[in-house]
């Protein structure tokens, strides 16, 4: 069981409060894309995903980055049981979209790039920390569902 300080349930609410899952979702989704490619093959019915340009620019990429982000809002309203709350997405992945789960920390990674650009000095290396840690507990509860 992952344990919150107070100071850390403040950041990462106060952190998900400015993030605007219509803008960061899209650009979120489109670098995983762009940077891990490989990532592309989960998305064949997207359409055009063959260069930077036309990821960044393909509405079904940016639809979909803003159901991902959006989901993050699942973890941050239920900090003290994140596990449970994503059994059946982690299943969905797991068992039917066949998604490694490598790919989890991808794009959680891409998530904190994002904002860093985003927030510049209003996400200093502390809020980075807390960030990630709220991440890696989303990933690794995503991940459960596959062992
Ligand atoms: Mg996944 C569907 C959330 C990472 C590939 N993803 C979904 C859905 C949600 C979601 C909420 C819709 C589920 C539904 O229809 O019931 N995804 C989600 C989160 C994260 C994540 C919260 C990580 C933080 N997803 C992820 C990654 C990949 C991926 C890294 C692949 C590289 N997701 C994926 C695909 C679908 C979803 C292929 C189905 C898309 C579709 O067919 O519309």
């Amino acid at each position: 069981m992952v344990e919150w300080s107070s100071s850390e349930r403040s950041t990462i609410t106060s952190l998900w409060a400015k993030i605007n899952v219509a803008e960061l979702g899209p650009q979120t989704l489109a670098r995983v894309l762009i940077v891990y490619p490989w990532t592309q093959r989960y998305f064949g019915k997207f359409g055009d995903l063959s260069n930077a340009a036309a990821i960044l620019g393909n509405t079904k990429v940016a639809e979909h980055g803003k159901v991902v982000l959006g989901a993050l809002d699942k973890a941050v309203k239920n900090l003290d049981d994140i596990k449970n709350s994503y059994s059946k997405l982690s299943k969905l992945h797991s068992e039917k979209l066949n998604v490694d789960p490598d790919n989890f920390r991808l794009l959680a990674d891409c998530l904190t790039i994002i904002m860093a650009t985003k927030f510049g000095s209003g996400f200093p290396a502390e809020a980075q920390a807390v960030w990630q840690k709220f991440l890696a507990v989303v990933v690794n509860a995503l991940s459960r569902q596959y062992f």
